[in-house]
C-alpha cells in the first residue's frame, strides 16, 4: 500500500439558484453523510473540511434577471456572489497545498471552482455529464444557469457581456465533455464549429468508456498544468442515480463510472474536483450521495488490493 501523497481540502456550495428542482442545496450535508470523509480516509488521502458557503436563500431573492443583451438567467446575481467567493476559496487552497473537492449545490458553482482552479495555472477540464451545460442566457431554453457553467467558462459569446464571467478559465482544445446524451441545438452547433472534444453515449457503446475517457484525459492534460474533473450525478444512468433534478436514461454503470475514476486516479495529475447535482429531495436512501462520495474515493486513489 502507498500512502496517498494528496491532501483533500472540502468545500461545501450549497446552492440551489441554478435550475428548478428545489433541493439541490441539501447536496453538500447528504454527500458527508453518505461517508465522505471516512472513504478519503480509506483511500488514504488525509482530508480536511473547510464547511459550507454561506448561500442566502432563494425565497428571499428576486430570481428575475435579464442581461446587458436580454438574456434570461435566473439567480445571476447571486450565482456570481457565490462563484466569486468559491473561486476565492479554491484558489486558496490550491496556494496551501490541497487538492479542493467541491461539493454542490447545482452545476453553476462550476464557473466558481473552476475560476478559482485556473486563477494561477493553465488548466484543461473533464466534464462527465449527459448534458453539454454549454447555454449562455441568450441560447437558453430554461433560464437556468446550471445549463451554461462551460459556456462560461469558455467565454461563449453572449456570456462575454456579462462582465464578471468575461475572463476565460477553460480553452475549448483542452476541454472533453464524457456523456454526452441530452445536447440543445445551440450547444450542438457549437460542439460542431469548436475544438471542444465532447464524447456521447454512442461513442462509448462503440469503443467503451475506458478508450473515452483514455482520450479525454489526452485532452486535458495536452500542454496544461493539470485538470479539474466535474462529476455532475446525472451522468450516471438514474437507475443507480435517482437523486439529480435533469435525470436523462441511458448513462453510464456503476462499474464503468468506477473504471473512468480509476483513471483518473492512476494518470494523477487532477487539480480539483466537484460533485454537483445531487438532490437529496429526489433520491432513494442516499444512494446517490453514496456513489458520489465512492467515485470521489476512486478518483482519489482508493485500491482495492
Ligand atoms: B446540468 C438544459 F434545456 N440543457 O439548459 C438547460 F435540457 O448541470 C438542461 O447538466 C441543463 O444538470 C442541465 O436547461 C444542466 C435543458
Ligand atoms: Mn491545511
Ligand atoms: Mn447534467
Ligand atoms: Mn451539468
Amino acid at each position: 500500500f502507498e500512502p496517498n501523497q494528496r491532501s483533500i481540502r472540502v468545500i461545501g456550495a450549497p446552492t440551489d439558484y441554478g435550475q428548478d428542482r428545489r433541493g439541490v442545496d441539501m447536496g453538500p450535508s447528504a454527500i458527508r453523510y453518505g461517508g465522505l470523509s471516512d472513504r478519503l480516509a480509506e483511500a488514504g488521502v488525509a482530508t480536511e473540511d473547510a464547511g459550507d458557503l454561506l448561500v442566502p436563500r432563494a425565497e428571499e431573492r428576486d430570481p428575475d434577471y435579464r442581461t446587458p443583451s436580454q438574456g434570461k438567467a435566473r439567480f445571476l446575481r447571486e450565482t456570481e456572489d457565490v462563484c466569486t467567493r468559491l473561486r476565492g476559496e479554491v484558489r486558496e487552497s490550491l496556494a496551501d497545498g490541497h487538492t479542493p473537492l467541491v461539493l454542490g449545490g447545482d452545476h453553476s458553482i462550476a464557473i466558481g471552482t473552476v475560476a478559482g482552479a485556473a486563477a494561477d495555472a493553465d488548466i484543461g477540464a473533464i466534464w462527465f455529464d449527459a448534458h453539454a451545460d454549454l447555454n449562455t442566457p441568450t441560447t437558453t431554453p430554461s433560464g437556468n444557469v446550471h445549463g451554461m457553467p462551460l459556456a462560461a467558462l469558455l467565454g461563449v459569446d453572449e456570456w462575454a457581456g456579462v462582465d464578471w464571467a468575461n475572463a476565460p478559465s477553460l480553452s475549448r482544445e483542452n476541454v472533453a465533455i464524457v456523456g454526452l446524451r441530452s445536447v440543445d441545438d445551440d450547444e450542438r452547433d457549437l460542439i460542431a464549429e469548436s475544438e471542444i472534444s465532447a464524447y456521447t453515449m454512442s461513442d462509448i457503446d462503440r469503443r467503451g468508456l475506458a478508450d473515452v475517457v483514455s482520450d479525454a484525459l489526452d485532452v486535458a492534460t495536452d500542454g496544461t498544468d493539470g485538470y479539474h474533473v466535474s462529476l455532475d450525478l446525472d451522468w450516471l444512468d438514474p437507475t443507480i442515480a435517482p437523486g439529480v433534478g435533469t435525470p436523462v436514461r441511458g448513462g453510464v454503470t456503476y462499474r464503468e463510472a468506477h473504471h473512468s475514476m480509476e483513471q483518473v486516479a492512476e494518470d494523477g495529475g487532477m487539480r480539483s474536483m466537484e460533485l454537483v447535482e445531487v438532490n437529496p429531495t429526489l433520491d432513494q436512501h442516499n444512494e446517490t450521495a453514496e456513489l458520489a462520495v465512492e467515485l470521489a474515493a476512486s478518483a482519489f486513489g482508493k485500491r482495492i488490493l
